[in-house]
């Protein structure tokens, strides 16, 4: 018997990406999810997006979105979000813990939303060798009680990735939900083995890319006079981040 685990990231408050995702999900009878954090922030609904996470994910980290918003801000368009969400639903994102480990058919898995450092250091894959293998490492973020991982999940960069690092590791991105900056399509992760087993078989890592109705969310934000509603257009309509 196989388990199918979904590695979900990066939703930013787009819930027609989120449905699409979650449709598929469904369809493919996987039964446990995983989010890695950026639940809220950049689109038009916040706080649908955190209540559906909350409600059908089975481990949630903590995104640099959800600590920013968790906390007193002062930048105008994050006020906006900030107050949108809501005093409980701030309290939910502030208590998210920093990762997650699981075993996976002998492999020792770590889930986190950027990197091992911080949810504000953002790694890349043109990073240089010692950045990408540091990402295998215990720190104080993580903590020293786990073993450390050969395999890496991550989000953040909005670019769905998978790079061997040293011979044994592999690191991968699992893209973005409701925000993707590599295409213009809603993406996440599916990986195949058997969960809790800590004997070595295969892991098997599937890359799912999902269109979904772009307007529809960009016509909401505008609707509901969101902050910044024409740079997420633009990065929705084209797959290019707005600093780019
Ligand atoms: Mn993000």
């Amino acid at each position: 018997m196989i388990d199918k685990v979904a590695v979900i990231s990066d939703i930013h408050g787009n819930m027609p990406a989120l449905e699409v995702v979650l449709d598929n999900i469904r369809a493919r009878g996987i039964d446990q999810i995983i989010c890695l954090g950026d639940l809220a922030g950049k689109g038009p609904h916040s706080t649908e997006a955190v209540d559906t996470i909350r409600a059908c994910c089975d481990q949630v980290v903590l995104g640099n979105w959800d600590a920013l918003l968790a906390e007193t801000v002062s930048h105008p368009a994050l006020v906006w979000w900030h107050e949108q969400l809501g005093a409980e639903r701030r309290a939910y994102l502030g208590s998210l813990p920093f990762c997650y480990d699981l075993q996976i058919s002998g492999h020792q898995l770590r889930f986190f939303h950027a990197s091992q450092q911080s949810v504000y250091y953002r790694v890349f894959p043109r990073h240089e060798e010692a950045v990408l293998a540091a990402m295998f490492t215990n720190s104080e973020a993580t903590g020293y009680d786990q073993p450390e991982p050969d395999v890496v999940l991550y989000g953040d960069i909005h670019s769905a990735y998978l790079l061997p690092v040293g011979r044994f590791n592999k690191l991968i991105n699992v893209g973005s939900v409701g925000n993707p900056l590599d295409q213009t399509l809603a993406t996440y992760v599916v990986l195949s083995g058997k969960v809790g087993a800590s004997q070595r078989t295969n892991l098997d890592v599937e890359f799912v890319r999902l269109p979904y109705d772009v307007e529809k969310t960009i016509r909401q934000a505008e609707a509901v006079g969101m902050p910044e509603t024409e740079a997420l257009a633009k990065e929705l309509r084209t797959g290019v981040y707005r600093g780019a």
